[in-house]
């Protein structure tokens, strides 16, 4: 895209949301109001691994028709959680194909008797296909982990007095093939003098461990049978007013009427409207900063949203309530603007993973971990290699903390990868993504894939479609990829507005050799931005260190080694930091699971914190920083304060 057009697009970002490609059907997240009730369905579910040889006995037994129990022995299973890492059976760690998980829940009787009450059953995540039943009935499919999907039961549960027992039976196979996101192959392994007969693996092309089952909460919710199905909300800054555009959809109804009010934090409100779109204007707005950037961050006002539908035989009520942060984002040459200043990523890669849980939700890590960035002094995270729970985004919205929402794009490795079909499905998930979190205002920059196989032709067109259909679907925000490409072969970069590096300097090659980094470094970005005049970030760099180890002068793996890599990455980024390069992240926030092979040592150990959460050397010089350039880019200028030690030396 030329530059001229790039800055414009930033600017008439907001402006032009009406134009945006229309999604059918929302994925507002469930929460409770005067109108709506929620039933979490955490806990043990009864989990059976199929481990039949074609590992279809579960469909040929058809074990969703009577309670999974009758058809054979059951595990208990925590939901939310991976299934790997639970049992003592090494075959389930590694088990590819279809597990059943299965769970009795008894209803309240409204629900069951009430028909004006709509019944959802939401599957926060399910890694990486699913079929859902409810009392043995063929309800939904889904393919895809890592983001929500969701269906009306209304009738099968409002039959009759025996309804309010439910049995909910969701198969899940986790097998990834060349059109999944994430890819991956399946290899049988024919040399009968080696491997049994039938034996396969399944190749991925990542570096983290394929953690399967359900990872995020499972729910039920209701909503009045005529509701509020979506609610897209875009903000702009005009003077000292903030701008909030809504449109509203609405389903199971016509004659609707729809009011809309903008609370402030305290409740008051502070402007409202009608109908299904408009725009609210609010007079000495207070905005959504990033925190550590503004004295005021992380401002949310709520859209309290009221359906009001004639129904027979009376008018139903529906109300939502959203939180909203009045910002703006933009990019130019050399600069992302948020409400107009300059913003410098100073951040994590992370991973959701932790333990036995796998990657299975968890309240303590989600706080521990919030609690760790804002000690480190970080700013912003990628939600590295795929979108990570709702509740995170969540959090970073009150926290303040900014975030680059990635997509599972990621192990895009091969050619074959790059074919029609997997383009759609592509396509299809980045809909997905921005249909569950559009409205977030922590969310700046979508990233539709981490370092594909952008050197290729057939990779060329692929990112361009991609990158179009998301500006497309979300003309707010900018968007990117990751790339660890060859700024003269890379066929992507073209087509996004911030340029995103990954590179491993003395780490996968010239291993060692710390002093070649401020060269290679230089180098780097000097190519990049004079082929492109866009900004930069180092979306990753990083050293594998097992805690522990020391060793001075450094050797690799020590913590010395670690620290020092940083040490000379730091003297060029801030150099650099200056002039167009806008962040840095670091690979990454903490030690996680990988694939075992003979280069990681229980996981990838390239964390400045371990995978228990505890700092490594490392994680000290990446504070000490961090405070230093918060205390630099405040905006308007004050010092910072550390947020977790009073007599921090960096306030
Ligand atoms: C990068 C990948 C990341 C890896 C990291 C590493 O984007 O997923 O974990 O390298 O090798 O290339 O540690």
């Amino acid at each position: 895209m030329a530059r001229g057009l790039a800055v414009a697009w930033a600017v008439l970002g907001p402006l032009l949301w009406g134009c945006a490609l229309a999604l059918q059907g929302g994925m507002l997240y469930p929460r409770e109001s005067p109108s709506r009730e929620r039933k979490e369905l955490d806990g043990l579910w009864s989990f059976r691994a199929d481990f039949s040889d074609n590992r279809r006995r579960g469909f040929e037994e058809q074990w969703y028709r009577r309670p999974l129990r009758e058809s054979g022995p059951t595990l208990d299973m925590p939901v939310p959680s991976s299934f790997n890492d639970i049992s003592q059976d090494w075959r389930l760690r590694h088990f590819v194909g279809w597990v059943w998980y299965e769970r009795e829940v008894i209803l309240p009787e409204r629900w069951t008797q009430d028909l004006s009450t709509r019944v959802v059953l939401r599957i926060g995540s399910a890694h990486a296909y699913a079929i859902v039943w409810v009392n043995g009935v063929d309800t939904l499919e889904h393919e895809g982990g890592y983001l929500p999907f969701e269906a009306d039961i209304s009738n099968l549960v409002q039959v009759g007095p025996l309804s309010s027992q439910l049995r909910i039976t969701i198969a899940i196979n986790n097998t990834l093939t060349p059109t999944t996101l994430p890819p991956g192959t399946i290899q049988y392994l024919t040399d009968t003098s080696k491997y049994p007969k039938g034996y396969f693996v399944q190749n991925t092309y990542f570096d983290f461990f394929n953690y399967a089952g359900l990872q995020r909460s499972v729910l039920l919710y209701t909503t009045p049978t005529a509701y509020i199905d979506d609610i897209t909300v875009t903000t702009g800054v005009e003077h000292d007013s903030g701008l909030v555009n809504y449109q509203i959809s609405v389903k199971g109804s016509n004659l609707f009427e729809l009011e809309v009010r903008l609370l402030d934090a305290e409740n008051k409100l502070v402007a409202n409207g009608t109908g299904t779109q408009g725009q609210l204007k609010v007079p000495g707005a207070r905005l959504w900063w990033p925190y550590l950037m503004h004295e005021r961050p992380a401002y949310l006002y709520s859209l309290e949203v009221r359906l009001t539908a004639q129904m027979s035989p009376g008018p139903v009520s529906d109300f939502y309530t959203l939180p909203v942060g009045i910002r703006t984002v933009a990019v130019t040459e050399s600069q992302f603007l948020i409400n107009g200043k300059p913003f410098y990523f100073h951040g994590v890669n992370k991973h959701e993973d932790a333990d036995i849980r796998g990657k299975g939700f968890d309240w303590p890590l989600l706080v521990k971990d919030f609690n760790l960035l804002r000690w480190l002094g970080a700013n912003a995270f990628r939600t590295s290699h795929y979108p990570y729970a709702e509740e995170v985004l969540q959090m970073c919205d009150r926290y303040g903390i900014v975030v680059i929402d990635e997509c599972p794009g990621v192990g895009l490795a091969l050619p074959q990868f790059f074919n029609n079909m997997s383009l759609q499905n592509h396509m299809r998930v980045m809909e997905e993504v921005v249909r569950r979190d559009k409205n977030h205002p922590a969310v700046v920059m979508w990233s539709v894939a981490n370092e594909p196989a952008s050197h290729l032709e057939s990779a060329g067109y692929y990112l361009k479609m991609v990158i179009a259909h998301t500006k497309a679907l979300d003309p707010s925000r900018p968007v990117t990829f990751v790339t660890n490409s060859n700024y003269a072969a890379d066929k992507g970069a073209p087509y996004v507005d911030v340029i995103c590096l990954n590179s491993y300097y003395s780490w996968y090659h010239d291993y060692g050799h710390l002093e070649l980094i401020q060269q290679q470094l230089t180098t780097q970005f000097e190519s990049w931005y004079k082929t492109y005049q866009k900004p930069i970030i180092q979306s990753e760099y990083g050293a594998e260190t097992i805690v522990g180890f020391h060793q001075d002068p450094p050797l690799m793996f020590t913590e010395e080694y670690q620290k020092s890599l940083l040490e000379q990455y730091h003297v060029v980024l801030d150099q650099k930091r200056r002039k167009y390069v806008v962040g840095e992240l670091i690979w990454n926030f903490a030690d996680f699971m990988t694939e075992q092979s003979p280069t990681r040592v229980l996981g990838n150990k390239k964390g400045v914190f371990t995978r228990q959460r505890q700092p490594k050397s490392a994680a000290f010089l990446l504070r000490e920083r961090y405070w230093k350039i918060a205390n630099e880019t405040r905006y308007p200028y004050s010092i910072a304060k550390s947020q977790c030690l009073e007599n921090s030396p960096f306030t």
